[in-house]
């Protein structure tokens, strides 16, 4: 739409936002939103990385897309209607960026909002914009805001605040200042003491701003809809000098209230520099005082102190409205804008039952917390390994004896060469190409009722067994007659001749520090009668420590016996294997990725092949 010179933004006006910054976005939708704009002022956003794509947003209590384009050239093509950029580029990139801009002749307006811009940069952007009629706001300015129409990024702070200084539809007040969070004071003190603001603008506390006072006052003179100026000047510079020959000249005639702030500047001994870089007098003409008694004497309406501008602004206001410059409408109802979940949250306002239940550890404090065991205590107690499975598998700090147990299952079970399933499996995918994560996940799902994952159905048989009170002998019968092979016992190499060291070593450790070992006394019954059939019916390492987790989790104290039997019956202990074993067959990737080790295929002459030939249809013989 052909806007008037004096109007760059209203009610049809769409934006291009530089920089992916999703928060300012949401905040101006919901500020389109709230002035009830059929279309959203952002048309798409631009960001040079990470290829197109599209956002979502809220409108409302719906959800929109915008896209995401790598340039402005081809967001500009894509969205005719857009004629503003709202540039969130930093300061090192926003000269190259905003100059790519003020190339394409749709954009009429800019706000940039990096600050700590070169003076150098921003003069040429200057320049460069006047020469091509493009209106800059910035840099380092949070831009401005036409109530009822568009909101440049984060101007008019949270919707809150939009709402209460009555934001969402256009009063009779043009205002120019230096500062964003002035201007939110502005919108405030207008929309209690007149009919609210009409447009503001924040130019920035640079040197050398885009655009200054008297470039948006001559605009607020030119535009019917604005009925009364304020000017927040600031110490520093002689922007308002150029404000106060405007009106001396006649160019400006509305009313304007002003004043200029840092009157405070005097009571120092020294220069003060204000928060602003453009904010300490160079000479008299710069101070606040000089700057207030000369638009006082040039016919501004000038309160004695910053305290007294609502009175001034009410005045004006009322003579306004009695002329009949400012008539009064009936305002509207605010809008009901759907709060943001996390603000609602962080307000108290609104719950939710939770997804999901965690209850071992968080991370959400200053610090790590273990089963509420700091992460700083696990090392100052020194714990072990041992002790932190004890707290993230049990909630609980185990005996010495029972960590250092841990910790011995961890180690024992860490490897047992490169033959075994798991380990085979890890070596092959790793010499099929595979990374690490795939190799160790490859070996770890070999790990079941055969290898290595018998421990839990160890652990249940053989408690079962002792708690219906069957003697070794019954239990190895009964299994017998059920078909069932006893979990925890037997081996492929192992037997009695040729002991598993481990198994011993386990038995040593436990039969010394544990108060009790029931069920490691009754497996090593069972085992007496299994290998009396064959020798390699042994007790193995999974069994071994199944039955002795169970003397561990039933007799330890540490747990009572529902909690013990739950940990059987959901399921624990071959964590124990798991945990241990992935330590090797990550050796094992690593081992044979430092060997370079080429692509495994295994000799077709170790594989007996016996294959028929089913190349033909097969035709069933009918049957009478
Ligand atoms: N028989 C382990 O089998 C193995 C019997 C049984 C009653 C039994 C087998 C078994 C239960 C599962 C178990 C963990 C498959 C093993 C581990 C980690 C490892 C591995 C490593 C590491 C071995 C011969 C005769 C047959 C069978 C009978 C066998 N097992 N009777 N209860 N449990 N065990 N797994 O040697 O009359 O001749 O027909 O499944 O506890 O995985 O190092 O390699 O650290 O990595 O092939 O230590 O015992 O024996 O199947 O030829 O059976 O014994 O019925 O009797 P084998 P088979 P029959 S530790």
């Amino acid at each position: 739409a052909k806007r008037p010179w004096f109007r760059p933004f209203d009610a049809s006006t769409r934006s291009l936002v530089f920089g992916l910054q999703p928060r300012a976005i949401q905040g101006m939708l919901d500020f389109d939103y709230s002035c009830g704009r059929q279309t959203p002022s952002v048309a798409a956003m631009i960001y040079p990385f990470g290829g197109h794509h599209i956002q979502k947003f809220y409108w409302g209590t719906k959800e929109t897309l915008l896209p995401v384009y790598t340039s402005t050239e081809e967001a500009v093509k894509k969205h005719p209607d857009a004629d503003v950029v709202v540039n969130f580029a930093s300061s090192r990139s926003v000269y190259q960026s905003t100059m790519e801009m003020l190339a394409l002749p749709q954009i009429k307006a800019i706000a940039i909002i990096a600050e700590g811009v070169p003076e150098r940069y921003a003069r040429e952007i200057l320049h460069l914009a006047e020469e091509k009629h493009v209106l800059i706001i910035g840099p380092a300015t949070v831009g401005g805001i036409k109530p009822g129409c568009f909101r440049i990024g984060n101007s008019g702070g949270m919707m809150d605040n939009i709402i209460a200084s009555k934001l969402y539809r256009p009063g009779s007040v043009g205002y120019v200042s230096k500062s964003g969070g002035m201007s939110n004071e502005l919108n405030n003190i207008l929309s209690l003491v007149t009919n609210g603001t009409y447009e503001g603008i924040a130019i920035g506390g640079d040197r050398y701003p885009g655009t200054t006072f008297i470039d948006h006052m001559l605009r607020y003179e030119a535009d019917p809809e604005c009925k009364m100026l304020v000017l927040l000047g600031e110490v520093g510079g002689i922007e308002e000098y150029r404000v106060i020959e405007a009106v001396k000249s006649g160019k400006i005639t509305k009313p304007i209230v002003a004043w200029a702030i840092g009157t405070c500047a005097k009571m120092f001994t020294t220069e003060v520099q204000f928060g602003h870089a453009g904010s300490m007098a160079n000479s008299d003409l710069e101070t606040a005082d000089a700057k207030n008694a000369a638009m006082k004497a040039a016919g501004f309406i000038v309160p004695d102190t910053f305290e007294e501008l609502p009175t001034v602004l009410t005045e004006t206001y009322r003579k306004l409205v009695k002329s009949g410059v400012i008539k009064v409408t009936a305002e509207r109802e605010p809008p009901v804008i759907p709060m943001d979940y996390k603000w609602a949250q962080e307000l108290g306002l609104i719950r939710k039952p939770a997804a999901f239940i965690s209850t071992i550890s968080d991370e959400r404090g200053q610090e790590l917390m273990y089963a509420g065991m700091r992460i700083s205590d696990v090392f100052k107690e020194d714990i072990g390994i041992g002790g932190v499975v004890s707290l993230l598998w049990f909630k609980r700090r185990l005996p010495p004896y029972a960590t250092k147990f841990i910790e011995m299952v961890l180690m024992l079970t860490a490897d047992h060469g490169p033959a075994v399933s798991g380990a085979m499996n890890t070596i092959v995918a790793t010499r099929a190409g595979k990374d690490l994560i795939s190799s160790l996940a490859s070996g770890l799902l070999t790990i079941g009722s055969r290898f290595g994952g018998a421990l839990d159905e160890a652990a249940a048989m053989f408690s079962e067994a002792k708690d219906t009170g069957l003697t070794p002998r019954e239990f190895v019968d009964q299994c017998r007659k059920k078909n069932k092979l006893i979990s925890g016992i037997g081996h492929k190499i192992k037997s009695v001749n040729n002991p598993d060291l481990r198994v011993e070593l386990v038995k040593e450790f436990v039969q010394k520090n544990f108060p009790t070992h029931t069920l490691l006394d009754y497996a090593l019954a069972v085992e007496k009668v299994t290998t009396a059939k064959k020798d390699t019916l042994i007790l193995n390492v999974d069994g071994c420590i199944a039955v002795c987790f169970v003397d561990l989790l039933r007799d330890s104290g540490a747990f009572s016996r529902e909690e013990a039997d739950e940990y059987i019956r959901i399921g624990t202990l071959n964590g124990l294997f798991v945990c241990g074993r992935s330590i090797g067959f990550i050796g094992h990737h690593l081992d044979q990725k430092r060997l370079r080790a080429p692509l495994y295929r295994h000799p077709a002459d170790d594989i007996f092949i016996n294959m028929q030939d089913m190349s033909q249809p097969r035709v069933l013989a009918k049957t009478a």
